[in-house]
Formats: C-alpha cells, structure tokens, sequence
C-alpha cells in the first residue's frame, strides 16, 4: 500500500506537464519551424536567424527520457541534421542560404512529423514546384517561405498529416 501510494505521487509530475496530452516533447521544435518560415515568408532574414536559434536551442533541449519510445526513437535519427540546419541559418543573413538550409530542415522535420506526434493540429507538407522543395505549414493556405513576396502564393499542398 505505502508503495502504491509512493508511485502515485512520482507519476503526478509527469501527468500533469502542460501539453502532455496533446502533443509531445518535440512540439517546441515544430513551433520555432513554423516562425522561422513565417520570417522567410516575410523575406525577413534576420528573424529568420533569431528564430532558427530558438529551433536549435529546442532541438538540443529535448528531454529523450520523457518522449514516448516511438517519439524517442526517430528523434534521435534526425537531431543532428536538425541542429545542423538550424544553426546554419541561425548564423547567416542571407536569406538566400538559409532558404537553402530551410530545405532540408522542412525534409527532415517532415520525416520526423510522420513518425511522431509533433502536434495536436493537422501539419501541411507543401510543395514548390519553381524551387523543387517542400515546407511545412499549421495552415492549407499556401504562402511560400522560398520566394516570399514575389511568389507567395506559388505551390500546393501536397500532404496532409493529421494528427493520430
Ligand atoms: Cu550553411
């Protein structure tokens, strides 16, 4: 009884994180994403930095032993391409070159999205079809983050990942 009791109190710290039932640990890492496309959707390099360091900040930050196993286990195939993304347009201010990480970074967090619960809402993958690349979006409408004002409305969604 007394263990009981004992385990019920350890268990109330990890039921009771804000989110937790609706998404996981890794949910902070699609947040940061969707600002830093939003900054290049605004052709705003210099946002686009501060939010990619928040991304790599998160992406660093993940807390592996409180992911579900699932969730654990494709995180930990993509972290280090993630962080390495992240960081490059966190570093630059040429928006040319972080679009061209942002690439990347849209292709490996989508991976990550079909494998893990990243989110509580549906997550738009989105395709170019001038740049031959994908992003992702919280919104089917399409702004695209790869050339920004003078084609914002250039692409289509191409998936869509509901949340399981
Ligand atoms: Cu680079």
């Amino acid at each position: 009884m007394k263990k009981l009791f004992f385990a019920a109190i350890l268990c109330i710290p990890f039921f009771s994180q804000p989110g937790f039932a609706q998404s996981s640990g890794l949910s902070p890492i699609l947040t940061d994403y969707y600002q830093v496309k939003d900054a290049l959707v605004a052709g705003d390099a210099k946002t686009a930095a501060t939010a990619a360091g928040g991304m790599l900040k998160a992406v660093n930050s993940v807390d592996m032993a409180a992911l579900a196993p699932k969730d654990h286990q494709a995180f930990m195939g993509l972290q280090d391409k993630l962080a390495y993304d992240s960081r490059h347009i966190s570093e630059s201010s040429d928006i040319n070159h972080q679009r061209e990480h942002f690439t990347s970074l849209s292709a490996n967090l989508f991976k990550l999205a079909k494998q893990s619960r990243l989110s509580a809402n549906p997550i738009y993958e989105d395709y170019c079809p001038m740049k031959k690349a994908y992003w992702l979006s919280s919104d089917a409408a399409i702004k695209n983050p790869y050339f920004g004002s003078s084609m914002l409305t250039c692409g289509k969604v191409s998936t869509t990942l509901n949340p399981q």
